[in-house]
């Protein structure tokens, strides 16, 4: 499947962009809280900017009507289709997150990406993630320790876990997938110490049926981001990480659709009796620092 160019057809629906980015326009919507206090000087010096920069491609590049409708039609299209939060995540967000993060100490963070969902179930310690009882794939327990960039463990941290199945989907945003496969909050215990039982996810394509797969035919592009698990780990007194992590080899390492590869977010699986395990510990940075 995940050579497959198609989306996949199920029972009942299919992971079309359309319903895809349905669901991730919404998510955004309810999720996130969109603050407009951003000063009138900032807004003009942004956009200012920005429109500045299409203009010098225009002049520099003698782009034509054509190519201007054949963008004034697109950009039409990824909202009607929902890709805003695809296309911003992908193409965008990495270079925000480069910025947010090149002063914090600690772990490594990346982008959060279009498919984090708050509230997933919780569990204690040591716990395995939602999923089905046939799920597919190679077993995976991720485990690791939490401590403050001093080195101090972090009792009680939390680590906010999701991921897409070895087919490459996301809950909640493919259908027939129950609510929280594949998603999950574990509590750290004394150490800062947590394990998840999970199942390894397969390399990941954005959808290539709407218009940001028209943009990756239309520019020669691929749609693939190599397997990863995705990670917000959070403790009191500490700024929050946002992450993914990678697994070596992966085809899609060097060349990520969304740019969201960094060398420290290279895990170093080892083969154990059914399936395979990682230890990965995370330093947080302390609080207004
Ligand atoms: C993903 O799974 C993802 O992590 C990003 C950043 C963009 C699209 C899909
Ligand atoms: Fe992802």
């Amino acid at each position: 499947m995940t050579t497959d160019q198609s989306a996949p057809s199920t029972a009942n629906g299919t992971a079309t962009a359309a319903a895809t980015g349905a669901n991730a326009t919404q998510r955004f919507a309810s999720d996130k809280q969109v603050e407009a206090q951003t000063p009138p000087e900032r807004v003009s010096l942004l956009a200012g900017e920005v429109l500045s920069a299409i203009h010098d491609t225009i002049a520099r590049h003698e782009v034509t009507y054509d190519e201007y409708n054949a963008l004034k039609a697109w950009l039409i299209k990824v909202g009607e289709d929902g890709e805003w939060p695809l296309f911003l995540d992908v193409w965008v967000e990495h270079a925000v997150e480069e910025v947010a993060g090149k002063a914090r100490e600690g772990s490594k963070g990346t982008i959060e990406g279009p498919f984090y969902v708050p509230g997933a179930p919780t569990f204690e310690v040591e716990g395995t993630l939602p999923m089905r009882d046939d799920e597919q794939g190679t077993p995976l327990l991720f485990q690791g320790q939490v401590t403050s960039v001093d080195g101090t463990p972090l009792a009680g941290a939390v680590v906010d876990i999701w991921h897409a199945d070895s087919d490459g989907y996301y809950s909640q945003f493919a259908p027939d997938i129950q609510e929280w496969n594949l998603r999950g909050v574990v509590t750290a215990d004394e150490e800062g110490r947590f394990h998840v039982h999970t199942m390894r996810p397969a390399p990941y394509q954005i959808p290539t049926d709407g218009s940001c797969g028209a943009l990756i035919r239309a520019a020669g592009w691929h749609p693939w981001r190599p397997a990863h698990l995705h990670l917000k780990v959070s403790a009191e007194g500490h700024q929050t990480v946002t992450t993914q992590l990678y697994f070596p080899g992966d085809a899609h390492n060097d060349d990520d659709v969304a740019s969201a590869v960094k060398p420290e977010l290279m895990m170093d699986p080892q083969d154990v009796d059914g399936g395979v395990q990682v230890t990965y510990d995370f330093a947080l940075a302390k609080s207004g620092s």
